[in-house]
């Protein structure tokens, strides 16, 4: 499968055409909405998250509520756009102030650079994270298809400005069948509430806070991706996908970099059989993924979102058009979006193994692909 979004964060809307999704899948509208719903939900949040309400509409590849096989549109509207219909014209000589003060952090220096722009909002209006709502959209179709085969993803916050959650033991079960979220997606409620002051501190300041979020696929086959090449790992697709999420800026999956600090003794999974459960282990470092393949255990990766780049109290700056420092652009922003982006990292994540799966078993409809993992499943087993 492949998928490409299109949309400016106050155009009219964001659009995404997803392709190569197998026909035969009962698609639940409502349950994207719910996807889109849980992605503008958190506390720090901006103005924005006030103004829209996502919801997707399906204009291609769908039929009576099951999947064609044919290529999927999706789009969501901006509300806002009421609001800003002469300032994004398609058409027409340009309207409003042009923004020339270029935020750290941000893509607006070098996208006018490299795009020979004058007015930064020709580079932000994309690179915004607004545009993460199609591709949870997206997610929100895979996630299905996930679920049709029994796979679950889930995720939750571990860290929003240095209040974090210390435990290793995070019981995954429990975030998949019996929580039922919360205001910053963090499992620990006192920690949760360290977050919130956090943030509340960072809002008075003028600035914002960034964090980490993991995400879990349980119940997945062994098998996904290959140790063949190098761009057939799962855990290198899986790593390209989390890292294209706005303002991520590193990637762990499993014990990550606390492998550094251990001797090979402690840091693999040392491998069990049982006749009814068969092969498993007791720990998993790994993160579910040995030699670039899912290895049955519970696929684990952890993403670092840094500090939002648009301060209330800006930081020092050049003008693009007087060259003169100045200080950055201000914008109604969020103050924190670690929550929002672990919805996306869900999403992401759900394309990814959607891909694997459909890689390895092919499969024009859904039925061919529940019969020829009924068959793999069969075989390693023996
Ligand atoms: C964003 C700036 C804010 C956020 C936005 C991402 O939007 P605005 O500039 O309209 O206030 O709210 O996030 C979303 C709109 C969203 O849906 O997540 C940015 O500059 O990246």
């Amino acid at each position: 499968i492949r998928f490409i979004t299109a949309g400016e964060s106050h155009g009219p809307c964001l659009t995404a055409i997803l392709e190569g999704f197998p026909a035969g899948l009962q698609l639940d509208i409502d349950a994207i909405n719910r996807e889109l719903a849980r992605r503008q939900q958190g506390y720090g949040r901006g103005g924005r998250m006030k103004i829209e309400q996502d919801k997707v509409e399906i204009t291609a590849g769908v039929r009576f509520g099951q999947t064609l096989g044919s290529p999927i549109t999706l789009t969501i509207h901006n509300k806002d756009w009421a609001n800003w219909q002469e300032r994004m014209a398609v058409s027409g000589q340009p309207q409003g102030s042009p923004v020339t003060a270029a935020r750290p952090g941000h893509a607006d220096l070098t996208g006018v650079q490299k795009y020979d722009r004058q007015d930064i909002r020709d580079i932000l209006e994309r690179a915004s994270a607004r545009e993460t709502a199609a591709r949870v959209a997206v997610g929100g179709v895979a996630k299905q298809f996930l679920h049709g085969l029994g796979m679950n993803i889930v995720s939750h916050v571990t860290n929003i400005g240095g209040a974090a959650v210390d435990r290793q033991d995070i019981d995954y079960r429990f975030i998949a069948n019996e929580w039922t979220g919360s205001d910053l997606n963090c499992v620990e409620p006192a920690v949760e509430e360290k977050m919130k002051r956090a943030i509340d501190a960072a809002k008075q300041r003028g600035d914002t806070l960034g964090g980490i979020f993991e995400v879990a696929v349980l119940n997945v086959m062994p098998g996904l991706g290959s140790h063949v090449q190098w761009d057939r790992r799962l855990d290198t697709r899986l790593a390209a996908a989390l890292m294209s999420i706005q303002a991520i800026k590193g990637i762990e999956i499993g014990a990550g970099f606390t492998f550094a600090g251990l001797p090979g003794a402690q840091a693999h999974d040392e491998i069990f059989y049982d006749q009814s459960a068969g092969y498993y282990r007791k720990t998993n470092h790994a993160g579910g993924i040995e030699g670039g393949m899912s290895n049955g255990e519970t696929i684990v990766a952890r993403a670092v979102m840094k500090p939002i780049p648009t301060l209330m109290t800006p930081l020092a700056s050049v003008d693009i058009s007087s060259r003169e420092q100045v200080v950055a652009n201000t914008e109604r922003s969020d103050v924190c979006a670690v929550s929002a982006a672990a919805v996306v990292g869900e999403a992401m994540t759900a394309i990814v193994v959607a891909e694997a799966v459909l890689e390895k078993f092919g499969g024009d409809s859904f039925g061919d692909v529940l019969a020829a993992i009924d068959h793999y499943r069969k075989r390693i087993s023996r």
